[in-house]
């Protein structure tokens, strides 16, 4: 493929030569579909247990999950919610569900029960398969949510509370018992959450063939972008219910027959410990991780000998980490992926990971992934920019969400007519066709990755009575990446410290979404149409800094 690159016109496409992608199967079947080459290859390390399930075990319980669901009730389209940190469970439900054609939605357990419950209502969930200690949570959210047990059913990995079943309902099914489902490409299979370029989490429908195509993308091909062997060890420290590490991942590692390491939760020592014992090779990583591995003193007492690539991601790297990273592990390659939910999630990646590796630059996400198109464009006019010029990033190909669920205003908003999705990121291409971020446009707060609306920070600030307005803006921040503050305006008269406000959301939200800071101003900047000027908030913390 050539970059076109006539004056009104500027495309750019992947070094790489395009490649057939089966994104007509389904996705099980695609992830699965090399099993027969290597069924006795460890899959999934479960790194707190050290138990471990090999590819045909793996792909035997997912069937028996599929069944079991099935069995529960759970029909073709129906959705599973799934809210559990990293752990074969968490495997098996999504493959299963997949196997039915059903969907999942999964959330970070550490949200407050009010945060599960709008993805739970706005997913239409069925059931949720979690672990105890979330039920109880659950039970807080209030009397407008649906009852356990009567309007759907919760399903514990561990000892399940009164009303709850055991997970081996669905892990002990008779395999044989899952129905045999038509499964479309264009059907849905992932439903995770995202706010995209504004406003309010949203469902974002990723299909089989979406999932497919990325995955692909990465590591299909004579010369794989993202190069996974048979003999990797892949580490998944990052969480599976985001889109990263479900894709990039999970999803890569069984397609290409490599092993996952499951780790529960970030945890310096433990992580150190894990990659040492288990030989991990591929490391995919966030800038709060790298960070720890280049200056944490703790990386000096383990042998990371064995990891051979490291992929950071969701959020900007500061590039003054890349040197003393790779002096902890001067074996690896380092480079980055640029990922937005919306997006597939992959949108460009670093082609130093090929089979037959290629130089990128230090700083840049890589090169746009292969079978897609990236232009830049001029945000005021609309206009695709030449290499260099920087503007908003679009990505268009069969990797891109579906749409938003139940909201296309959202999607057409984001998908335009010409099925370019927005990403809401400023970068620019080079002349070797590096890709490199330098803003964000959207709302889009990330706090170490993590996505932070502003507009839901917004809503549970003006919904205090004491609160007459408000605007939530990133403030940068060195371990975060960025945290979100506030602009509050109080209502006449009234009093209110920054304590009590900060205290009043920090109770309603999980932990990364707490405000660092409130500033109490006579009035928020709007534009003549009234939306917030977040420009000029963001000009007014980095000039008080
Ligand atoms: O929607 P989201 O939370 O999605 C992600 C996905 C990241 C991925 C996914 C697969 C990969 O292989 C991988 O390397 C990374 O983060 O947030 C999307 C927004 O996060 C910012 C950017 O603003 C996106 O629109 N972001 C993501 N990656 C980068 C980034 C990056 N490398 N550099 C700067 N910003």
């Amino acid at each position: 493929p050539q970059n076109q690159t006539t004056s009104e016109n500027h495309v750019f496409t992947s070094k790489l030569p395009t490649i057939p992608i089966s994104n007509h199967l389904p996705l099980h079947t695609y992830c699965f579909e090399n099993l027969s080459q290597y069924p006795d290859r460890q899959c999934l390390l479960i790194g707190n247990t050290g138990k471990s399930y090999t590819f045909a075990e793996t792909h035997l319980v997912c069937r028996k999950v599929a069944a079991g669901l099935s069995n529960l009730g759970i029909r073709k389209g129906d959705v599973v919610m799934v809210l559990l940190q990293n752990c074969a469970e968490f495997v098996f439900t999504f493959m299963g569900a997949s196997i039915i054609g059903a969907v999942t939605t999964a959330a970070n357990p550490f949200c407050t029960a009010k945060e599960i419950f709008k993805q739970f209502s706005a997913s239409k969930s069925r059931m949720i398969i979690t672990q105890s200690q979330y039920v109880d949570k659950l039970g807080e959210a209030g009397d407008n949510f649906p009852k356990i047990g009567e309007d759907f059913s919760v399903i514990t990995i561990d000892d399940p509370p009164e009303g709850c079943l055991h997970f081996s309902v669905l892990s002990e099914a008779n395999e044989d018992e899952a129905p045999a489902v038509e499964i479309d490409p264009d059907d849905a299979v992932a439903l995770p959450f995202s706010s995209g370029t504004t406003g309010l989490p949203k469902g974002v429908i990723l299909t089989h063939r979406s999932l497919i195509t990325s995955v692909a993308q990465q590591v299909d091909g004579e010369n794989p972008n993202l190069y996974l062997k048979s003999d990797d060890i892949v580490l998944c420290v990052l969480p599976l219910f985001h889109i990263y590490s479900l894709n990039s991942v999970l999803l890569c590692s069984l397609r290409a027959g490599a092993a996952v390491l499951l780790m529960q939760k970030f945890e310096i020592s433990t992580l150190l410990e894990l990659i040492q014992r288990h030989r991990v090779s591929v490391a995919a990583v966030v800038p709060p991780l790298v960070l720890a591995l280049a200056k944490n003193p703790l990386v000096d007492k383990f042998d990371l000998g064995s990891i051979r690539l490291v992929l950071s991601g969701a959020a900007p790297l500061g590039k003054e980490l890349e040197a003393p990273l790779l002096s902890r592990v001067p074996q690896a390659v380092f480079g980055q992926g640029y990922g937005m939910t919306e997006a597939g999630p992959v949108l460009s990646m670093s082609p130093s990971f090929a089979k037959q590796p290629l130089p990128t630059k230090s700083g840049s996400c890589g090169n746009v992934v292969r079978n897609a198109e990236l232009k830049v464009v001029d945000p005021e006019t609309g206009c695709s920019l030449p290499r260099n010029h920087p503007g908003e990033i679009c990505i268009r190909g069969p990797q891109i969400m579906k749409g938003y669920l139940n909201d296309a205003e959202a999607t057409a908003r984001t998908i335009d007519v010409d099925g370019w999705l927005h990403t809401g990121d400023i970068g620019y291409v080079d002349d070797d066709d590096d890709v490199f971020i330098v803003d964000r446009v959207k709302e889009l707060i990330k706090f170490k990755g993590f996505q932070v609306p502003p507009a839901e920070l917004e809503s549970l600030l003006v919904s205090h009575p004491n609160i007459a307005d408000a605007a939530v803006v990133p403030q940068k921040d060195e371990a975060a990446g960025e945290v979100p503050v506030a602009f509050v305006v109080r209502s006449n008269g009234f009093e209110l410290t920054e304590e009590v406000v900060k205290e009043f959301i920090a109770k309603q939200v999980v932990f990364y979404k707490r405000l660092h800071k409130v500033y109490f101003v006579h009035a928020i900047p709007k534009s003549p149409a009234g939306k917030i000027l977040r420009k000029d908030l963001r000009a007014k913390l980095a000039a008080a800094s």
